[in-house]
């Protein structure tokens, strides 16, 4: 091939061309159907803010955690990442629908230990990958589950407002607002 085409980066055709915009910017609170109630804000293509409001680590919170962010399908979303702490995380999100599908895989230590990992993960990382090096980290607990979106809102990109306090010092009743 002679065109200009050859000096473009081949995109193979198994890639659906990326929208982010559904999720970008975007703020979710949602209810795992086993009752743990996370709070996630997908701060740029490659970025979340969260808070786990109740379950096995109710009270752990992050900021700037690196992520692989992907739309599957126009609408249907898929971010995944791997924690200081050993943790790995895939989560599908369905804006659109209000539905949720996260897969937790936890190293053992955390199931024995979650209240290890209950603080702002920033000021520890060091600390979390202590733990995770000290292990033990097999068997693996893995958490698959269905979840309701039951608050959505847009709030933009690359806000450290959205999530700046630990989720005991929200108002009562902050994360059971629904919309
Ligand atoms: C989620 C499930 C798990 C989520 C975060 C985690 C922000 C993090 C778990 C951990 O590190 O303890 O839906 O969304």
């Amino acid at each position: 091939m002679t065109s200009a085409a050859t000096h473009q980066t081949a995109v193979p055709a198994c890639i659906p061309p990326q929208d982010l915009s559904g999720i970008v910017g975007h703020r979710f609170i949602y209810t795992y159907a086993n009752g743990w109630q996370y709070e996630l804000y997908v701060k740029n293509d490659h970025t979340i803010d969260y808070r786990i409001h109740s379950g096995h680590v109710g009270g752990r919170w992050v900021k700037d955690q690196n992520v692989d962010l992907v739309m599957l399908t126009q609408g249907v979303y898929k971010l995944s990442w791997t924690e200081p702490t050993g943790t790995s995380v895939s989560v599908n999100v369905i804006p659109a629908e209000r539905v949720l599908h996260g897969v937790i895989f936890f190293p053992d230590w955390i199931k024995t230990h979650g209240e290890r990992t209950v603080l702002f993960q920033n000021d520890h990382r060091d600390q979390m990958r202590a733990y995770r090096d000290a292990g033990p980290a097999y068997p693996i607990y893995v958490v698959p589950e269905f979840a309701k979106i039951t608050f959505a809102e847009y709030v933009g990109q690359d806000d450290d407002e959205v999530i700046s306090i630990a989720p005991a010092d929200l108002p009562a009743g902050w994360s059971d607002r629904t919309n």
